[in-house]
């Protein structure tokens, strides 16, 4: 790309090998922004602003080979969110190579004009099938918009004879300068359920949250935006989310970082999962229906956000 003036930089998608051998397609905007996303897992790998800055957060010992699931960037949550029953913990959609999607059924609301789009698609294998009866079509749309902002779009469609029930979450992990110095804001005054506490239920004080020590909450209803401040960057990062109504905010801290072989100790610091997600109310299909799940990032300077997202007012935004 290097020898093309600005100007004459395009939308582009192209297929890749990541070093491992794996596919991924890259997706570039005209001035310099870019995403990536692996086949394996649906799942993107990296979102890097105009100024190469990488903004999602990969472990240094993240593992690329399937199926264990690539631990960073923004693994899909499907069927499940967490781990009961026999599915795996967050189900086996980020376990499993999603194909290209050449014929997508049309999307209202998402445009493919002015964007780099790709479209990618899971559906079961016979494999699937015995551990979750289910036939479906997971059509993934991730889109990069000028200037950089970053959409995926889920449609998740009943193929069955049967209903079925799921959870979903897109589990993005941001990369933050120093998580000491980090604040989300949006979840303020909040229901959540505490992973950490048998997922009772409690609500989060009045004012943004802060990080000394591992959380691992879901926050219930929430607004549809969220804003996650990185102080030292003053870069705001703000997800945008539709079909999505709950957002699990997690961050292992030091002893669960270390008791991750994929994640390095000092990781934490530089991470933090806030998970566009639908849990508390798991979503049920009949034959033939679908379902839309939305999230869009985009990062704004941090001034944008102080008090800008007061839960009272976000809903009027
Ligand atoms: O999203 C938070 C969470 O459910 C945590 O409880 C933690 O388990 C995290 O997901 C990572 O899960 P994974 O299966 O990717 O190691």
């Amino acid at each position: 790309m290097g020898h093309l003036a600005m100007s004459e930089q395009k939308f582009s998608v192209e297929m890749a090998k990541d070093a491992h051998g794996l596919d991924k397609v890259v997706l570039n905007e005209p001035r310099g922004a870019s995403a990536q996303v692996h086949l394996f897992g649906g799942q993107v790998t990296s979102w890097k602003n105009e100024r190469k800055e990488e903004l999602l957060f990969m472990s240094s010992k993240a593992i690329f080979k399937p199926p264990k699931a690539i631990r960073g960037g923004i693994p899909i949550c499907f069927p499940q969110f967490g781990s009961c029953g026999s599915l795996e913990q967050h189900g086996f959609a980020r376990n499993r190579v999603w194909s290209i999607d050449n014929n997508p059924p049309p999307l209202p609301g998402s445009s493919v004009e002015n964007r780099a789009v790709l479209d990618l698609i899971l559906k079961p294998t016979e494999e699937d099938l015995k551990i979750w009866p289910h036939s479906f079509e997971f059509r993934l749309r991730v889109t990069l918009a000028p200037g950089g902002d970053l959409t995926l779009i889920s449609r998740i469609r009943n193929t069955d004879t049967k209903p079925f029930t799921f959870t979903f979450a897109y589990h993005t992990y941001f990369s933050v300068s120093d998580i000491s110095e980090v604040r989300v804001e949006g979840v303020e005054t909040l229901d959540y359920l505490d992973n950490l506490h048998d997922k009772q239920r409690f609500t989060e004080q009045g004012d943004a949250i802060t990080f000394e020590s591992e959380v691992d909450k879901i926050y219930l209803s929430t607004p549809t935006k969220i804003a996650i401040l990185d102080h030292e960057k003053k870069r705001t990062y703000v997800l945008r989310k539709d079909g999505l109504p709950d957002a699990v905010v997690w961050n292992p801290w030091e002893r669960k970082a270390k008791s991750m072989t994929d994640f390095g100790d000092d990781e934490y610091k530089h991470m933090l999962c806030v998970e566009a997600a639908a849990v508390e109310k798991p979503i049920t299909l009949k034959p033939g229906e679908e379902w839309k799940g939305r999230q869009e990032l985009s990062t704004v300077p941090s001034s944008y956000c102080s008090g800008q997202l007061d839960p009272s007012r976000v809903l009027q935004g």
